[in-house]
């Protein structure tokens, strides 16, 4: 089937089509450890799985299982067939590692490619890149859609301020891929050059990979004088690309021919309705080398009711409006406040009161983290608590990538915890 057949296909064919994806979703599985070990114990058959109801009898996978399964118990295809892997952001080492065939790559692009159609994009669009290329899924995920598109592709990557605006000047840019926190760093930037963004070229932008608000969207969509949209997606589920803002702006199309939609009541795991809002629980209809079942996101959202007046059929998820884990997003990247804890709580000076402040200055993202020391280092010489912050500065920064800054306190100085503990103080307006 054709794009435009596919994003506007009834219900009754789309349940049919899902079905038979997820039919090859789980024999796929079924050659992967992990899945094999988790429905030995839960007794499942695949064959059992008859209709799309039937998903429900299958557990949850989250995060942590990944984690467990480090760094390839969850692949279901000869170690050949794999060509590409990414990572989530955020963290080093045994972090979640996700692998791509050729054809979850082409089918990755085509899904990308679809979603910038949809947003009007043509081949006659220069789009400007500035998601971190790597490991991370932005960069290269929205480049191979674009390029499918035909848009001219400006692998630019994030940072380097001044040589994006030299870029977007020379190339007349049109379309620029962009954090929210970067879109509003970025226009401060182009407005301390003398220049104002309005006058540059760009007419759209794709915003996500950490979450802000409506009203963060308008005030980028008039700092810039263009259309901004919203893009979600998660590495385990390939990365960017499985929800996207059409033309109309009013939520995001969660592309249901690719991925089966869920959304439960996070405490208890029940299946919710449209319209209420809870977590989202992703399951993969076409993926080879690694096929995620029931993978609970911990986004929170809800499904739009009704049709968008696009006419697409698959149906819009409205913007996320939290997590139900600690996961902070700092400048793009998941940081868990229990990895810093753990950082921390592993240095013998380190006392028993810490806290996590984020702010944000200039439309960057900034984390401070404050620490109390045992008394005893106060009374001794200077020079041994520099080197004591820096090597904070150091191991903070080699485990959570963004660079944190690190005060050091007496005992005390950090309001007493008087039941829950407060660590993380959130002031970016997001
Ligand atoms: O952030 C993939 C991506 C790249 C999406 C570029 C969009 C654009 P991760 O690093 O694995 O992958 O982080 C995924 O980021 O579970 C959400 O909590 C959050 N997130 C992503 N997009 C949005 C959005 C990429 N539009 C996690 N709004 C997800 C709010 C978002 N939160």
């Amino acid at each position: 089937m054709l794009h435009r057949e596919l994003e506007t296909v009834s219900k009754k064919d789309l349940e049919k089509l899902q079905f038979e994806r997820l039919k090859k979703s789980l024999a796929a599985a079924t050659k992967a450890p992990y899945y094999q070990k988790l429905f030995k114990e839960h007794n499942i058959h695949v064959d059992s799985i008859r209709t799309l109801e039937h998903i429900k009898d299958l557990p949850f996978v989250t995060k942590n299982d990944l984690r467990l399964s480090y760094p390839d118990g969850m692949v279901a295809v000869p170690k050949s067939d794999i060509v590409r892997m990414h990572a989530s952001s955020g963290t080093t080492g045994k972090s979640t590692v996700i692998f791509y065939t050729m054809n979850d790559i082409n089918a990755w692009a085509d899904l990308l490619a679809r979603c910038m159609a949809a947003t009007g994009a043509t081949r006659e669009d220069v789009f400007q890149n500035m998601m971190g290329y790597g490991l991370f899924t932005g960069g290269l995920g929205l480049h191979y859609g674009a390029e499918r598109l035909g848009c001219l592709v400006i692998p630019s990557a994030s940072g380097n301020t001044l040589r994006q605006i030299q870029l977007m000047q020379d190339f007349r840019t049109t379309i620029i891929h962009i954090t929210p926190s970067y879109a509003l760093h970025l226009a401060e930037e182009i407005a301390a050059q003398g220049i104002n963004p309005r006058d540059l070229s760009v007419k759209k932008a794709y915003l996500g990979a950490e979450p802000y608000s409506e009203a963060t969207r308008n005030k980028i969509e008039a700092q810039w004088g263009m259309h901004a949209y919203n893009s979600y997606g998660l590495s385990e589920l390939n990365g960017p690309g499985v929800a996207f803002e059409c033309v109309h702006r009013c939520g995001m199309h969660l592309w249901e021919d690719y991925y089966y939609m869920e959304i439960i009541n996070p405490d208890t795991g029940e299946v919710l309705p449209d319209g209420e809002e809870g977590e989202l629980v992703l399951t993969h209809l076409n993926r080879e080398a690694m096929p995620m079942l029931r993978y609970r996101t911990r986004d929170l959202t809800r499904i739009i009711p009704g049709q968008c007046a696009c006419g697409r059929t698959h149906r819009r998820i409205d913007r996320i409006k939290g997590r139900t884990d600690d996961m902070l997003i700092v400048g793009g990247v998941n940081v868990f406040p229990s990895q810093i804890e753990t950082v921390l709580m592993n240095i013998p000076e380190v006392g028993n009161n810490y806290q996590i402040v984020l702010d944000r200055e200039g439309g960057l993202d900034r984390i401070h983290v404050k620490v109390e020391l045992y008394s005893k280092m106060f009374s001794g010489d200077i020079k041994n608590i520099d080197n004591l912050k820096k090597m904070i500065v150091e191991r903070l920064r080699a485990l959570i990538v963004v660079n944190p800054r690190v005060e050091l306190l007496e005992p005390g100085s950090l309001p007493p915890s008087t039941g829950k503990a407060v660590r993380v103080i959130d002031n970016r307006k997001l």
